[in-house]
């Protein structure tokens, strides 16, 4: 008895010591350092790197210039990069029903409620080896951004950069499309490769495109993601208590969504200064605008898996 309790605490001793090592993760993020998007991610490293002592830590190892955009999804998911900031239209070739997650008209917070996380989690781990840890981007719409106008929702004859997020609308409007990371949007504007681009309301500035843009398109539509996953293997390899820090981190994240609303307003009146016009549709042809990016996002989801892409609707469309 006397050995077998000596064993124990041998074991919870051992045990002891190996919760107290602190564990360090590589972080990289798909969108340029210290631009919008790359933004909250920063803000989480910081917390974490604050809250996580003697726990967890993040080293920031940087953007694009570390992993390119599109390959930080098969980075995280193998573990060559511990903990990624991506949005979901980077890694359609991994999880092509991340699709839908722009399509969301709910925040993450009532995600979590009716259990769409959840569903949202499993498929990342199933289908990339990733912990779906947290979502940025809520209220963000996304817009097209012209250098000519247009007078109503047809784009023939304009070569219009993409990603996933924007292909089966533009495509259903017309356009020709070119896909291309977001490093590449300020050089094939310069050279006249594209005629307008998909993007978010927030960021243009930052990234320095007002120089090259004349119209933004409105109004906007769909929703950002953007989301920090973690590599299963790592995830699970973390004590509860190191796996609480990035969890509180990943809450604490998520309810600086609500800033966004405010900073939408100021990033258009940016834009105004900046001498981008607004071409707004009214009437049909907003109707027209934004009943194509409902109708032709959800059937390509559905055009993937037809289950999950109805799963994914009543729980992301409320
Ligand atoms: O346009 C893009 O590169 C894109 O799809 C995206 C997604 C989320 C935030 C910013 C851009």
């Amino acid at each position: 008895m006397k050995k077998l309790f000596a064993g124990m605490a041998l074991l919870a001793l051992t045990a002891g010591v190996a919760d107290a090592q602190e564990v360090t993760l590589r972080g990289v993020t798909a969108f340029a350092k210290g631009t919008t998007f790359s933004r909250p991610f920063e803000a989480f490293v910081a917390w974490v790197n604050e809250n996580g002592k003697g726990l967890v830590q993040i080293d920031y190892v940087g953007g694009p210039e570390a992993v390119p955009t599109f390959e930080l999804g098969n980075a995280v998911s193998s573990g060559i990069v511990d903990i990624a900031n991506n949005t979901s239209a980077f890694y359609t070739n991994l999880v092509p029903e991340g699709d839908a997650l722009h399509l969301a008209t709910n925040t993450i917070q009532t995600q979590r409620a009716n259990g769409c996380y959840a569903l949202v989690d499993a498929i990342h781990q199933d289908k990339m080896n990733v912990k779906y840890l947290a979502r940025t981007g809520d209220n963000i719409n996304f817009h097209l951004y012209l250098t000519k106008p247009i007078s109503g929702p047809d784009l023939s004859g304009l070569t219009i950069r993409t990603t996933p997020v924007y292909q089966a609308m533009f495509e259903a409007l017309g356009a020709d499309l070119v896909r291309t990371a977001p490093g590449e949007v300020y050089t094939a504007l310069e050279r006249g490769a594209i005629d307008g681009y998909g993007w978010p309301i927030q960021g243009v500035l930052d990234l320095g495109w007002d120089e090259l843009t004349k119209y933004r398109v409105d109004p906007g539509f769909y929703q950002v993601d953007v989301n920090f996953l973690v590599n299963l293997d790592r995830w699970k390899a973390l004590s509860d208590e190191q796996k609480a820090v990035l969890e509180k981190g990943a809450e604490m994240i998520e309810a600086q969504n609500a800033a966004n609303l405010d900073i939408n307003a100021s990033e258009a009146a940016k834009q105004k200064e900046a001498g981008i016009e607004v071409i707004s549709f009214a009437g049909d042809d907003s109707a027209k605008w934004l009943a194509t990016a409902q109708s032709t996002g959800w059937a390509s989801v559905k055009a993937i898996d037809a289950e999950v892409g109805a799963k994914l609707e009543s729980c992301l469309v409320q």
